[in-house]
């Protein structure tokens, strides 16, 4: 058993005394389908006490292997060392006061950590918020207030948000838009380079997806009324797309060339996820506005957008803001999961989490030809499930797999535009016992698929 530095003692291993969900989980399933509207979705009720390192703990005193982070979040681990000695002390202190009534020096901080950790050596402001959603919203609407247009590109695949924009900014239907609109207009979805399932092959992906995208932005929509182009590094909820290398530098570009801000979603990829504190770095794009949530504070609420002095500043004074924006306890949050990335080099780790996961997976898909991709970076890899023989999408296999793998204590996610893909997003701290025991039970579940 690892003991993990700074993080919670809870003993790193899957252990199962119930079945899952065990008796009290089913208990308190009971009273979460009474109590709880019905819309709020459960991937798998195990009600946790504790959790930290690589594992969740459940009433029924279970421990599961971790493979989701909360949906990316605590890469840092769940109650990390140092995010809950620093939000604790601040919790002491003070927990709100509104940054927009009277200051604190936490949000300063934390804009400044943005600033130097986001792509580019320019000039940079941030301002934060409390959701990923809130975040891109904002940065539409500061590519709005700079370039007085009002048309935002998106692509297929994408997910932003379930705002009313950022339903809008989505691209699946169900379940995130479904019944929901009427969506926020002056929206337009390009297509994605998609290699695996790019019609004529992958070799020329990045290059006629670009063309076809930048051809229908020309013509549908008019350069000069784009205010936005907002893409995601690799599409998350979509399945973990990294879009063929080449199509990312390319719209970039185009956005360069005609005015347009480039926004990078980094909401699920940022923080050290893929290895690169920021998935974009890996083809040196440098996005004029960046969003960020989720691995930011360690499991707390904050979401921010960072970038270009000039344009995050051209929002008039009193425009952007919100109660709750940079929360102190969520800022002093923050501080601490940065500090844990930088002394641990979680870089470093994720990296190795992408080279185990890999090797595995790709022997997995020698073996079972119901694996038709393997992809991702980092602590972010998933593997897409087709009909063997065909590229036709399987989401049976897909919930099969995910299903087999709870009932034995791992927790996995699925993911994509066809809920065909099971994504896996350790905590970045994870042993690599329980990294490999995951994969072990895993290819259990193939075999018995
Ligand atoms: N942009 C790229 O991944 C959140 C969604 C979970 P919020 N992804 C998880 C669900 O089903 O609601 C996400 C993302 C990217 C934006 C968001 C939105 O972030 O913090 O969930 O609002």
């Amino acid at each position: 058993m690892t003991e993990l530095p700074g993080g919670p003692s809870l003993p790193q291993e899957r252990r199962l005394v119930t079945s899952i969900p065990g008796p009290k989980s089913q208990e308190l399933l009971a009273r979460k389908t009474a109590a709880v509207a019905a819309g709020v979705g459960t991937v798998l009720p195990v009600f946790v006490t504790r959790a930290g390192g690589g594992v969740v703990e459940d009433v029924d005193g279970n421990s599961l292997i971790d493979f989701g982070s909360g949906i990316a979040v605590t890469s840092v681990g769940n109650s990390a060392g140092a995010v809950v000695k620093r939000a604790a002390e601040q919790l002491e202190r003070f927990t709100h006061t509104c940054f927009m009534v009277t200051p604190y020096e936490g949000y300063v901080a934390v804009a400044e950590q943005l600033n130097e950790l986001t792509p580019g050596d320019h000039e940079k402001r941030s301002a934060l918020f409390n959701s990923g959603a809130e975040a891109v919203e904002n940065a539409v609407k500061i590519a709005r207030a700079y370039t007085k247009r009002q048309a935002v590109v998106v692509f297929d695949h994408g997910y932003h948000g379930r705002t009313n924009l950022t339903m809008a900014l989505t691209a699946k239907n169900m379940p995130y838009k479904h019944g929901f609109g009427p969506f926020a207009p002056e929206v337009y979805r390009m297509p994605l380079a998609y290699p695996y399932r790019w019609l004529t092959g992958p070799e020329n992906c990045a290059e006629e997806a670009a063309a076809q995208a930048i051809d229908q932005i020309t013509k549908q929509v008019g350069p000069e009324n784009v205010a936005a182009i907002v893409i995601e590094p690799i599409a998350g909820e979509g399945g973990f797309i990294e879009p063929a290398r080449g199509f990312l530098p390319r719209i970039a570009e185009f956005a360069g060339d005609n005015g347009i801000v480039f926004v990078a979603d980094e909401i699920q990829t940022g923080f050290c996820r893929t290895g690169e504190w920021f998935a974009c770095e890996d083809e040196g794009v440098v996005p004029d506005l960046i969003t960020t949530a989720k691995g930011i504070a360690g499991g707390l609420p904050l979401a921010a957008v960072t970038g270009r002095a000039e344009i995050m500043d051209a929002a008039h004074a009193g425009g952007l803001g919100g109660t709750y924006g940079g929360n102190p306890v969520a800022c002093a949050a923050a501080l601490g999961a940065i500090e844990t990335m930088r002394e641990l080099d979680l870089n470093a780790k994720a990296k190795r989490i992408e080279e185990v996961m890999k090797g595995r997976l790709l022997a997995l898909q020698d073996k079972f030809d119901v694996i038709g991709d393997v992809r991702g970076r980092g602590a972010m890899i998933a593997i897409e499930l087709v009909e063997p023989g065909t590229k036709d999408p399987n989401p049976a296999a897909a919930a099969a797999l995910a299903k087999a793998c709870h009932a034995e204590g791992v927790v996995v996610l699925t993911a994509g535009t066809y809920g065909n893909v099971l994504r896996f997003l350790p905590p970045l701290v994870i042993p690599e016992e329980l990294l490999v025991e995951g994969l072990d039970i895993l290819e259990n579940a193939f075999s018995n698929l």
